[in-house]
């Protein structure tokens, strides 16, 4: 650890920042991390012994509500983050600012146990990955911490899961404790289920696996990552739908219920499997790749009444089964019913998809990469049915434009949508987005705000 003059030094800190970020914004994001230490050490917290910390957020190019199915996904870390000084205390307390005071602050004893904070607080976060180095016996420090971030929140970026990866950072750093970058990533995706959300593990592995320059390629059971390079020439465009989806209230509801459908789907198929005298699936990830769903699901939505008996008579794994029928119990009913047959067809093409997409990236050939982001989106939008119409607007009009490729990102429900688009094309397309969608569909006049680049970013760690 530092003192707070060390981290001060201008010409240090250029140093430490160069390569994390693109060169001509670094001395803007000097001048920002100099604020945030500068507003720190004048913060009653601040002792003098003090580190930094940054976890970036995320975007996935393609694997949509794969990763909670042990699917794979194609995601990058992006230089839009999250940047934290933090300081060790000797009380078992933790005390969190954030740079924009709106936001409050967050204070709680390591002690307490989760969630404290009202639903959809930003604290939540910050406890769940105490609470999951808790878990893991691990003995805690308290810490103060002040963040700042530039990932928009509740749009499919990750700035959750990368507070949750930033706070486990701190608290471990503060403790003298480390831990390798695999281990905290499945460690930080159990505690941020804490806050509610039935969430697979992309974003945490993609915050602290991230590379500059470069693209994940992320398998599970077990954890394990490639990367692929993105190519010099193409650039990601990020393109807000506007309408935001927080993972409280109804798009947490929304998105529990697809996985609660996907898990749904794996026990009827791995009980029509055990009748066929194959081998049991628990997940839709376990199923050779080309299984076709529609052999063991009907195609119409299931009623509540209809699983609970289906789980009753024909999943004869007693925990499974007492899982599933709890959560149905607590889950509401879908009008058109739960929708078995398209989760599981989304999720399996998904899966084929991001092999494919992988290949091509590895070949350069970005153009069947568009293509498949086309596909998926298609299938995000009938089959997941994660989509809405500004999402759906959006990557209309991103295809009509001359992208190649373009989809939804991330849990869906509202939040951004992903482009590809060639380098010379981009000042052309990002005028089209903006007079198409941004002025002419949602009467936006400053679209600048929705509509941002990013690059493939390093991964989450201690910068001094
Ligand atoms: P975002 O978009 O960051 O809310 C969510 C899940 C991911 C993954 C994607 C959909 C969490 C923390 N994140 O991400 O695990 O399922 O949706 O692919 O639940």
């Amino acid at each position: 650890m530092n003192s707070l003059s060390v981290l001060q030094d201008e010409h240090s800190l250029q140093q430490t920042l160069r390569g994390l970020y693109r060169e001509e914004e670094l001395s803007a994001q000097t001048i920002r991390y100099t604020r945030l230490i500068d507003e720190f050490s004048r913060s009653e917290h601040a002792d003098g012994q003090a580190f930094l910390i940054r976890a970036p957020g995320r975007v996935n190019l393609i694997g949509e509500h794969t990763d909670y199915n042990d699917c794979p996904v194609l995601p990058m870390a992006v230089d839009r983050d999250i940047i934290g000084i933090c300081t060790p205390r000797d009380d078992r307390k933790v005390v969190v600012t954030d740079t924009d005071a709106s936001f409050g602050s967050c204070r709680f004893t390591i002690d307490e146990p989760v969630p404290a904070h009202r639903p959809g607080h930003w604290g939540n976060y910050i406890q769940a990955a105490v609470q999951g180095l808790k878990d893991q016996q691990l003995e805690i420090r308290g810490f103060s911490l002040m963040i700042d971030s530039t990932i928009p929140s509740a749009a499919g970026l990750s700035s959750s899961s990368a507070l949750v990866v930033l706070s486990a950072l701190a608290a471990l750093h503060a403790g003298g404790l480390q831990m390798e970058n695999l281990r905290l990533a499945q460690l930080a995706a159990a505690a941020e289920r804490y806050t509610g959300t039935a969430g697979g593990g992309m974003d945490q592995a993609a915050i602290l696996l991230g590379e500059t320059s470069r693209v994940l390629k992320i398998d599970f059971a077990p954890l394990r990552c490639r990367t692929v390079p993105f190519p010099e020439d193409h650039r990601i465009l990020i393109a807000h739908s506007s309408i935001s989806a927080p993972k409280t209230g109804s798009a947490m509801e929304a998105y529990n219920l697809r996985s609660l459908e996907c898990s749904l789907a794996a026990a009827l198929i791995g009980s029509y499997e055990v009748l066929q005298g194959r081998a049991r699936c628990t997940l839709l990830g376990e199923l050779p790749s080309g299984y076709d769903p529609s052999i063991a699901l009907k195609q119409t939505g299931y009623t509540k009444d209809e699983l609970q008996r289906h789980l009753g008579e024909l999943c004869e794994e007693v925990p499974l089964r007492a899982r599933l029928l709890s959560a149905l119990e607590k889950s509401a009913e879908p009008s058109e019913g739960f929708s078995l047959l398209k989760r599981s067809r989304h999720v399996l093409s998904e899966r084929r998809r991001v092999e494919q997409a992988a290949r091509a990236l590895e070949a350069g050939d970005m153009h069947s990469l568009g293509e498949l982001m086309h596909v998926s989106h298609e299938s995000c939008r009938d089959d997941m049915q994660i989509s809405c119409t500004e999402l759906d607007t959006l990557v209309e009009i991103g295809r009509q434009s001359g992208c190649i490729g373009c989809r939804l990102t991330g849990a869906g429900f509202g939040g951004c949508t992903v482009h590809l688009v060639h380098k010379d094309l981009l000042q052309d397309y990002r005028n089209q987005l903006s007079k198409r969608f941004y002025r002419d569909c949602m009467g936006i006049t400053d679209p600048d705000r929705f509509l941002f680049t990013v690059v493939p970013s390093a991964g989450a760690r201690i910068l001094i």
